[in-house]
């Protein structure tokens, strides 16, 4: 295929993003070909994973997938321009450099004009993912409805009622109002698909303690609910940890009570709020959640890779 003139030889086939969006000459030649592709965010390397974890666990995510038969596609924005496929070194360069900005949907065009280095959320990946033809995008979990705070709701709940893909996630982090965020995604219109399990996982936790109507207990089951879609909105596969690598939970409510302290205490607000609960956390419980938390990215890398190769 041509290269794209002005994306420095990466460019969409079609379409009307074609102009703003470049594709890495990988992703390129398997969509092209039919090959299966996973996409996967950024913000988890640049904001959601401590350094210098987070590096060495962009690189095993992408590897993941790659064993489990699919090319990855990491997607971000460097210098202004957004990337569907990262390069190992663009990679780096998000996971390392300072001054990486969080990008949700609505920051990405005014960061562009600026040509920032952005890390995209699940709500601006999925985005960019769908627009390049992806089916399948794999992450830790989504935002949501925040506890104590119904009107803090992250963009990913919105965006996935408009976009057409399958996330494949570990529920949402207990840090959030997770029955707020469940009765959102029903509203929205949002399929929820327990992945062997017909309980909502709660990221660090096997069970959030809420149900689901539905699930499916293979990627063939996945595909299938893929393929019988009749509206534009995501499908989320909830995968939740087995029992036995989720965090205690009594570690983790001690946790989470300190976490919702120190928002208030340090007036904690807007985007910065998810990060700082990460952190906490991982400062706070000596390292078991963000053993879980890798895990999980992991394990959902591997899954999204399997649904993608169903899907044929
Ligand atoms: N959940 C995690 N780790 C993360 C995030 C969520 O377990 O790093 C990130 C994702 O990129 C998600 C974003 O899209 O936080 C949500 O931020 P906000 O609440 O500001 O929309
Ligand atoms: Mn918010």
């Amino acid at each position: 295929m041509a290269a794209h003139p002005s994306t420095g030889g990466r460019g969409l086939s079609a379409g009307k993003f074609a102009s703003v969006i470049s594709l890495g000459s990988r992703v390129e030649a398997a969509l092209s070909a039919g090959r299966p592709v996973v996409a996967l965010e950024s913000t988890i390397i640049s904001h959601g994973l401590p350094r210098p974890d987070n590096l060495r666990v962009a690189r095993e995510i992408e590897k993941t997938v790659e064993a489990a038969g699919a090319v990855p596609a990491t997607i971000g924005m460097i210098g202004g321009r957004l990337v569907v496929g990262l390069s190992d070194a663009e990679i780096e360069h998000l996971a390392t450099a300072d001054g990486v900005v969080k990008l949700s949907v609505r920051d990405l065009a005014p960061a562009s004009m600026k040509k920032a280095d952005g890390a995209t959320t699940v709500a601006a990946t999925a985005t960019l993912a769908a627009r390049a033809g992806i089916a399948v995008f794999a992450t830790g979990g989504l935002g949501g409805v925040h506890r104590d705070a119904p009107f803090d709701e992250s963009a990913d709940l919105s965006t996935l009622a408009r976009t057409p893909i399958a996330v494949v996630c570990a529920g949402v982090k207990s840090i959030l109002d997770v029955g707020a965020t469940l009765e959102r995604l029903e509203t929205l219109g949002i399929t929820v698909l327990g992945y062997r399990t017909d309980r909502f996982p709660g990221f660090y936790l096997r069970d959030s303690g809420f149900g689901l109507d539905w699930s499916a207990s293979s990627p063939a089951e996945v595909a299938e609910v893929l393929r019988a879609r009749v509206s534009d909105a995501a499908v989320l596969v909830a995968n939740p940890l087995p029992a036995d690598e989720q965090i205690d939970p009594a570690l983790h409510d001690r946790v989470l009570a300190e976490a919702m302290a120190g928002l208030t205490r340090g007036r904690i607000t807007g985007k910065d709020v998810t990060p700082y609960l990460l952190a906490h956390f991982h400062a706070a419980t000596g390292g078991a959640s963000l053993a879980a938390n890798i895990r999980i990215i992991l394990r959902n890398a591997s899954l999204g890779a399997q649904i993608a190769t169903a899907l044929g």
